[in-house]
This record gives structure tokens, C-alpha cells and sequence, in this order.
């Protein structure tokens, strides 16, 4: 049985890079100033670049790799690794290094083939580096396979090889990017150079690809592991070059092996002529390093799996829409000239320019101009999430559907390559299609555990039942907490490493005041190492003993530090966030009556501050209302009373308010955001969450000097210097990036509404989930998932074991266990029971929580057999961090 097709990534994101969302306006200028030849477009001008070739994602250890470059002249030890990573994983053992591929054949050619040959081929693209050398390639395929349409024509090969007496045989796996060969052909191949005496010179740019289709269609193949059908593939052939930027997804370099020491004498002698030396070829070490590691990691099973299924469904959607392609290994190749009959010269360029004006999709036509029938849209492996795939197959579609609208184009330089051709056009009155998915694509991924069933029944028991005791290993999909979990992008990363460190004021200290200037309008920045060191400041500036904070619903962290520093807590959210079935809009909402109540009771002296949080965690991520922040703040206002923000998920909020208050359907989140901020006098942020980075806090107020002051004095003894809070000026200069990406609206819709798209597959079938949905994370209500437990028997610690046990999803007890006891040593008993399945920026795709949705729905179908738990081990102080359980037997 083949291995069957993975329901998601085996790797979450690392690293993002940005998308640029052109306007149709900027499009049209970009079109015209690239003279309708979409090659002169830049990433930078362009949605999706549909192009594969040295734009996949690497994985973090290619990355690591990049930095471990041997830049030595000669003899470097990344040339050694490559070396044994090329004999290892493709079955060759001398290996010659070259700049890319076409390197390889520039020495290849050099080493075999004389001005006037011919060479049999299976692929037609090597053409354009054959045909100016004077050799003509001749096709020797077999068009009559349905499936290996990279095969040959075996009495044609024959015929051809007697008749012309070639320098060798060329073979590429998935010829031309469309055509696979079978290795049964393949080897048949070789029977035929070595009955004449000639190499079978065999490119494995793209042999994942091939494999795959012999693992699937080759009869007797089909227990075979892509990597032992890649090796056996490579070994059939006496030469293989390789181009880095294919499969081993490094952005250049190349590679010719052999075993056969004579020819590598060849190779390396003509190196040193045309590309640099034998152990560098023409390569920066650290290139080496990074394919080397690609081509380690390219057979890996789930990888590849994954790598062929979008294929396999993006050309299927475009299919099903009746769009004309030709299948390719790396994507869907359209048929240009059946898409616009009605363009008879260079269909595949006007097709090209329509699809960029009408949805910002580039498809690059490339090679020697007379071949202008396809126009490839090729998947830069592992760089594109599904969702984001079948938006742009549906834009390519909606272009289908108004194809006669497509005008031709004028040519105005003629020349023998497509990247050079010039023309003139009109824009037609094309219907655009507008994105609505992730807005960046995947830089760098971090491969994810894969556990048995097995393994997660020890690792649940080790933990003692307590998911914070998982180790990350254990953990197939991560939603603990979206506390410092997120992607990075590679701006951030930029900025990063060019940040010059200091203990005095560093410039990534002045740009991170700048953009919290910006962002929240707020005067004095004071950076912390995360969240809760601003909140116990904070607290020890504004509370005297004694006195109250008002706030809607505490959070752990705030509510500890308040009450360190004197003060009691009084909780003043609104009625409905208590009621997890209650469908109120605005849960969030401080009731100003349950305040007023106070001020009467006690004068508002007594209050220190009004804790307000946007976002509220623990009421499972509920919005307050912009009406809600202006009605406080006058109030408080009038009674001189301060209102300090927990704002560490306020631009969820901002985008919350976007999206149900309809007078601000059509503001930027980024000017709700500054509105927001306006009804306070300063805030504390774990920038751990809105501020997208990996560590991080802030401490800022509007306008009180006297404030920031005292603060700073305590800065200075808890946490650093007065301008970097404890973090290195690196961490700033990411947090200051972080801080102007954290308000784009396409980001910040897209995190928030794959939250809603998870909440609602599992209220399909029932599962009875918080509502309204939150911004943050998605809470199952385990009181009503497991009814017939009692609260003391811990329900959310068992549901949040079960999940874990099910599909290796670990998510975050929010209940009995985390309220801990009071001061007789009674349980408190929270009125909402909840797990949190809390979502990481930038992280997982919505393939990876469709599988999350699937685990928690087999769960709840064996509901009734769930037991409870019981403490083994119960610490005094923030008992859910620590603490250890054992099921109850059956019937306890
Ligand atoms: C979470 C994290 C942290 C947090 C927060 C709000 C609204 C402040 C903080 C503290 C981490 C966490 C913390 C305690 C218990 C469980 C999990 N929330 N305010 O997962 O910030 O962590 O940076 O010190 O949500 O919700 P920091």
C-alpha cells in the first residue's frame, strides 16, 4: 500500500516572509513600466510568484546551515559533507561541486560533446543551453505512456544512438518539469548506453518528484520508500548533475557525481577553467552546507507526501473547472493557447499579464521564444499553505471565466528569449480577485513530531496527566498558548541581527519607542522582559496598600502582582462574560454599574486604578466595545480615577470592533488601535502576543512623567537597564518590526478568523465550544463535554489529557484547577470549566487545526467513557503549572 496521503504539514512555519498585495492600480503601473513582459516584475510587486526554482522554504536546519559556511578557498568541510550526503542519499561516490546546473552541463558538455553532435534526450528544455553550442538534442520519448511521459521510445532510442554515435544519453527525472520516466525505463536505458558504450548522463534536479511517481504507478514499487527509489533511481545512470534550487530547495547551486573516477578527473580538471575548484565549485560554502542538508532531508516520507498532494489538488481544482493544463511535477502547466484562442501570437505572455492584472499571480514564461503553448504555475515547495492554493487556482479560474475579455499583446522588441521580449497592451475590463488567506509565505519550517498512539499513553502518564509536563517532542500540534510561540518574520530576523548591542541606549531602543509611539500614541516607553514583570511595576507604582482594582476578570499574573503590592482585585466584567452559552457581542465589557457600586460604597479614592483588559483571556478572548472604553473613561475621568489597559491582545480587539461594530467596517485596524489606547492612561503588554516575537514586554504610559519615573526606578532593580528592560538591543529591534507588522489587516483578519473556522467545525457536530468565538483561541467547554463528571473530578485537566492522547494536540486547562483554593483550602469553583486551544501567529495551517477539529470530534464521540482525575501531587502556589493527576477508575 502506498503511504496514504498526509491531512497536513509535517512541519509547522519557522519563519515568514511577507506578501506585497498590489493594488489593481499598482498593477497595471508595474504591468506597463515592466513592458508587459512580467519577468521585470519584482517579488516585491507581486502576490504569488509562481515559480519554484530556488523559491521553496528551507527547513531550520538548512538555515542553521547557512551560518555554518566553511568559506575556505580549498578543501572546505561543507565540500566533505556534500560529498557524503551525495554518496549516501544518491549512491554516487565522486562528487564535483558547480555554481548551479548550469555549471554542471557547461563542464559536462565540455568534457564530451563536440560542436555539430547530436544527443538523445527525453526532455526538450535542455534545448536552450544545447542548441547555442552548435548540439542538437533530439527527443527520443515515448508520447504514448500515460503516466511516464518521461519514458523513451526505446527502438528510437536505439536507432538514434546507431545512427549518430552521440556523446551520451540525457535523461531528466520529470523531464521539463512535466514528464516522469519509470525506472524500469530507466534502466532499460542503460542497458543501451552500455551495449554502445556511451554514459547515461541522468539530471536528478527533480528525482523527489520522479520517485513519487513510481512509488505510486510502477507496478511492484509500491512498498518501496522514496528513498530507496531515489538511490536505486541515481544509481542506474554513470553520471547525475543536479541543480540545488530543485528539490534540495537550497537557492542556487549544483553538483556533477559519478562513480567512475576517469570522468571525474575530467570534471575536475575543466573546473578550475569555468567554475572555481573541485571541493567549492562555484559556491559559497555555506551553499554547500544548505543543499547538502536539502538533499539529506528531500526523501523524507511525509515531506514528499505532503509536497505531491498540493500538486495533485491544485491541478484537480483547476481541472474540475475546465481549465486546459498539462500536469506538472511542481504544479499545474496551463495550455495558454487553448485558454485564449483568440491569441495567436504569444499566448502564454498575454495569458501572463492578465492573470497578474486580475489577481496579482505571477507566471513566468521562460527559455527560447517559439515554444509560447504553456505557462507554468509552479508551487515553490513547502512555501504556499493549501488554503492559500486553492485561492490562487480559484483566481486563475475566475480569469477562465473571462477569457475572451483578454486582449492580445503587441510586440515591440522581438528576440530569440522570452525574457527579453517587449510589448505594448491594453488593460481589459477584468473582474479582479481579491485574497483573503495568509498573508506571507513560509521562509523557514521546523519539522513536527510524529507519535504513536503508544508513545502518547507513556508521555501522558510521565507528564502525570498535566499537559504543561509534556516535553515539545511529545507534541504533534502545539496550541498550549500563543505566548512567544510565534513565526518570526524575516524582516524581524533582519533586524535582528543588524542590531548593535549596548547597555546604554541602543538605536533598536529608540525605534522600538518610536513604533509604540506610533502604534499607541503613548509618550513613555519601558521595555520589559515579558508581561508579567510591567504588571508587578506597574502595581507597585500605582497601588497603596489597601486600596482596590477594579477590572473585567483577572488574569493570573495581573491579579498575583496586585495583590503583592496591597491591593484586592474586585472583578467588575460584564454578567454574560460568565455564561459561556451567552452569544453578547462585547464579553468583555467592564459593567460601569458594578464600578459605581464601588466608588459609592468605598469613594474613589480607594480605587487605585481600573484594571481593563482588551481581549479578555479567561473569558475565553472577548472583545470590549469602543462604546465600553469611552463610557469608562469618562466616568473615570469625572472621578480622577486611572484606567491602565492589559494590552497585550488589544489589536485583536481593534480588529474585533472592524469586524462587528459597522462604523468601523472600513477603518484600519491600525487607527481603531490608537482610538482604542486613547481611552487610557497607560498600559502593561506581554508582547509575547500582539508584539509577534519570542520574548518581550512593555511597560508604557500616556503622559505621566511622575509615573514612568518611579517606574524606571524599579526597573533599573527588577529588570535592566532603563532603555532595554533586560532584553538585548536584538530582541527590541525584533519586538519594534514585530510592532509595525502586528496591525496589518490582512494578518491580523487572517490569525483571527482561523480561530472562527475552527470553532465552527466543531459546533457542527456539537461540541460544545464558548461563544461567541475569541480572537486568541478557541474554548471547549468541557462541563458540557464530559456532563456527567463533577467540577471536583477536574473535567478540563481530563478533556485536555484525552485531546492529547487522541491526536497529539496539546491545549491548556482553564478551570477548577487553574483557580486554585482559597484561604480555608476549598477548591474555588470557577463558573467556566473551559480548555483552551489557544492559536500560535504565523504557525499552523488550516490543514493542521481541520485535524485538531478531527481529534476533539473523536473525542467527544467516546465521551461518556472518560473518567476523572485526582491529585497525586498538588502544589501550594499556581497549582496548574506543576501539579500531577491520575485518572479515576471507571465508575469512581
Ligand atoms: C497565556 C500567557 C500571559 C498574559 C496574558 C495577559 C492577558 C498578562 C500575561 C502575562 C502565558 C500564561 C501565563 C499564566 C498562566 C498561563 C499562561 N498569558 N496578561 O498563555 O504575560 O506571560 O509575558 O509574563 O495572557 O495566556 P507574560
Amino acid at each position: 500500500m502506498p503511504t496514504p496521503a498526509p491531512i497536513h504539514e509535517p512541519h509547522k512555519v519557522k519563519t515568514i516572509r511577507a506578501i506585497a498585495f498590489p493594488s489593481i492600480d499598482a498593477r497595471k503601473r508595474n504591468l506597463a513600466a515592466a513592458e508587459f513582459n512580467v519577468f521585470n516584475l519584482t517579488p516585491a510587486q507581486v502576490g504569488f510568484d509562481m515559480v519554484s526554482y530556488g523559491c521553496g522554504a528551507m527547513t531550520q536546519e538548512q538555515l542553521a546551515g547557512q551560518l555554518i559556511g566553511d568559506e575556505a578557498y580549498a578543501g572546505s568541510r561543507n565540500f566533505i559533507t556534500l560529498n557524503e550526503v551525495v554518496t549516501r542519499v544518491l549512491g554516487h561516490t565522486y562528487v564535483c561541486p558547480t555554481h548551479n546546473s548550469l555549471g554542471a552541463v557547461k563542464l559536462l558538455l565540455h568534457a564530451f560533446a563536440k560542436h555539430g553532435q547530436t544527443l538523445p534526450s527525453n526532455a526538450r528544455g535542455r534545448v536552450d543551453l544545447h542548441a547555442p553550442r552548435g548540439i542538437e538534442l533530439v527527443d527520443a520519448r515515448d508520447h504514448g505512456d500515460a503516466v511516464f511521459t518521461g519514458n523513451f521510445d526505446l527502438a528510437r532510442l536505439t536507432a538514434s544512438v546507431q545512427s549518430s554515435r552521440p556523446p551520451f544519453i540525457g535523461v531528466q527525472a520529470f523531464a521539463d518539469g512535466q514528464h516522469p520516466i519509470s525506472l524500469a525505463n530507466l534502466r532499460a536505458s542503460r542497458q543501451i548506453a552500455d551495449q554502445h558504450g556511451l554514459r547515461l548522463v541522468l539530471d536528478v534536479s527533480r528525482v523527489v518528484e520522479n520517485a513519487w511517481f513510481i512509488q505510486r504507478h510502477e507496478p511492484g514499487m509500491a512498498d518501496r520508500s522514496i528513498a530507496d527509489i531515489v538511490k536505486q533511481f541515481s544509481k542506474t545512470a554513470h553520471v547525475i548533475l543536479m541543480d540545488g534550487a530543485q528539490d534540495a530547495r537550497a537557492n542556487t547551486g549544483g553538483f556533477l557525481a559519478t562513480d567512475n573516477p576517469a570522468d571525474h578527473e575530467h570534471f575536475i580538471n575543466d573546473i578550475v577553467v569555468y567554475e572555481g575548484l573541485h571541493t567549492y565549485g562555484g559556491m559559497a560554502g555555506r551553499t554547500m552546507e544548505v543543499m547538502a542538508r536539502g538533499i539529506e532531508e528531500m526523501c523524507q516520507e511525509s515531506g514528499v507526501q505532503w509536497l505531491m498532494q498540493q500538486t495533485e489538488r491544485f491541478t484537480a481544482r483547476l481541472r474540475e473547472a475546465g481549465v486546459p493544463l498539462e500536469r506538472g511535477c511542481d504544479g499545474a502547466y496551463l495550455r495558454a493557447d487553448q485558454f485564449l484562442p483568440q491569441v495567436k501570437e504569444h499566448p502564454a505572455h498575454a495569458l501572463a499579464c492578465a492573470l497578474y492584472q486580475s489577481s496579482g499571480v505571477r507566471a513566468l514564461v521562460q527559455g527560447l521564444v517559439g515554444h509560447d503553448a504553456l505557462l507554468p504555475l509552479q508551487i515553490p515547495r513547502f512555501a504556499l499553505s493549501n488554503r492559500q492554493l486553492d485561492q490562487i487556482a480559484d483566481a486563475v479560474i475566475a480569469l477562465y471565466r473571462q477569457r475572451e475579455l483578454v486582449p492580445a499583446l503587441d510586440r515591440v522588441h522581438a528576440d530569440d528569449w522570452h525574457d527579453a521580449l517587449r510589448f505594448r497592451g491594453v488593460f481589459a475590463d477584468l473582474a479582479t480577485f481579491d485574497f483573503d488567506c495568509e498573508p506571507w509565505m513560509i521562509h523557514t519550517l521546523e519539522p513536527i513530531a510524529l507519535t504513536t498512539r503508544e508513545q502518547r499513553e507513556r508521555a501522558i502518564r510521565e507528564a502525570g496527566w498535566n499537559t504543561f509536563l509534556l516535553r515539545s517532542d511529545e507534541v504533534m500540534i502545539d496550541l498550549l498558548t500563543d505566548s512567544g510561540t510565534t513565526a518570526m518574520s524575516t524582516t524581524q530576523w533582519a533586524a535582528y541581527d543588524a542590531a548593535l548591542p549596548t547597555p546604554a541606549t541602543s538605536d533598536a531602543y529608540l525605534d522600538f519607542a518610536a513604533a509604540v509611539r506610533e502604534a499607541y500614541g503613548y509618550e513613555h516607553v519601558l521595555p520589559t522582559h515579558q508581561g508579567r514583570a510591567a504588571e508587578q511595576i506597574l502595581s507597585e507604582v500605582m497601588i497603596t496598600p489597601g486600596q482596590i482594582v477594579p477590572g473585567n476578570m483577572y488574569f493570573t499574573t495581573t491579579k498575583v502582582h496586585q495583590e503583592y503590592a496591597g491591593g484586592e482585585f474586585v472583578d467588575v466584567i460584564v454578567d454574560e462574560a460568565h455564561d459561556p452559552t451567552s452569544h453578547f457581542r462585547w464579553k468583555g465589557n467592564i459593567d460601569l454599574a458594578k464600578v459605581d457600586a464601588i466608588v459609592r460604597e468605598h469613594g474613589a479614592g480607594k480605587i487605585a486604578y481600573i484594571s481593563f483588559e482588551l481581549s479578555v483571556n479567561l473569558a475565553g478572548g472577548q472583545p470590549v466595545s469602543m462604546d465600553n472604553l469611552r463610557e469608562v473613561y469618562a466616568y473615570t475621568r469625572k472621578h480622577g480615577i486611572a484606567v491602565m489597559f492589559d494590552a497585550t491582545r488589544a489589536v485583536e480587539n481593534a480588529y474585533m470592533i472592524q469586524s462587528f461594530d459597522p462604523r468601523y467596517a472600513n477603518t484600519h485596524v491600525k487607527d481603531i488601535l490608537r482610538e482604542i489606547m486613547l481611552y487610557g492612561d497607560g498600559a502593561t503588554v506581554s508582547g509575547k502576543k500582539d508584539f509577534l516575537i519570542n520574548i518581550g514586554g512593555l511597560l508604557t504610559y500616556k503622559d505621566n512623567a511622575e509615573w514612568a519615573r518611579k517606574s524606571e526606578a524599579k526597573l533599573r532593580i527588577y529588570e535592566g537597564g532603563v532603555r532595554d528592560g533586560g532584553l538585548p538591543a536584538a530582541d527590541l529591534a525584533a519586538m519594534a518590526q514585530g510592532i509595525r507588522e502586528m496591525t496589518d489587516d490582512r494578518y491580523i483578519r487572517a490569525r483571527v478568523e482561523q480561530a472562527r473556522r475552527l470553532a465552527d467545525r466543531l459546533k457542527a457536530v456539537g461540541v460544545p465550544v464558548v461563544e461567541p468565538t475569541g480572537s486568541h483561541a478557541v474554548f471547549v467547554d468541557a462541563r458540557r463535554f464530559l456532563a456527567h463528571l463533577d467540577q471536583e473530578q477536574f473535567p478540563a485537566q481530563r478533556l485536555a489529557g484525552e485531546i492529547y492522547l487522541e491526536s497529539g494536540v496539546r491545549v491548556m486547562e482553564r478551570g477548577i484547577v487553574s483557580a486554585g483554593r482559597d484561604h480555608d483550602g476549598n477548591n474555588y469553583h470557577p463558573a467556566l470549566e473551559l480548555v483552551r486551544l489557544t492559536l500560535s501567529r504565523r504557525v499552523y495551517t488550516d490543514d493542521h487545526l481541520d485535524e485538531v477539529a478531527n481529534g476533539i470530534i473523536r473525542v467527544w464521540q467516546r465521551r461518556e467513557r472518560i473518567t476523572g482525575l485526582r491529585f497525586t501531587y498538588e502544589p501550594k502556589d499556581l497549582r496548574f503549572f506543576q501539579g500531577r493527576f491520575e485518572p479515576l477508575p471507571a465508575g469512581a
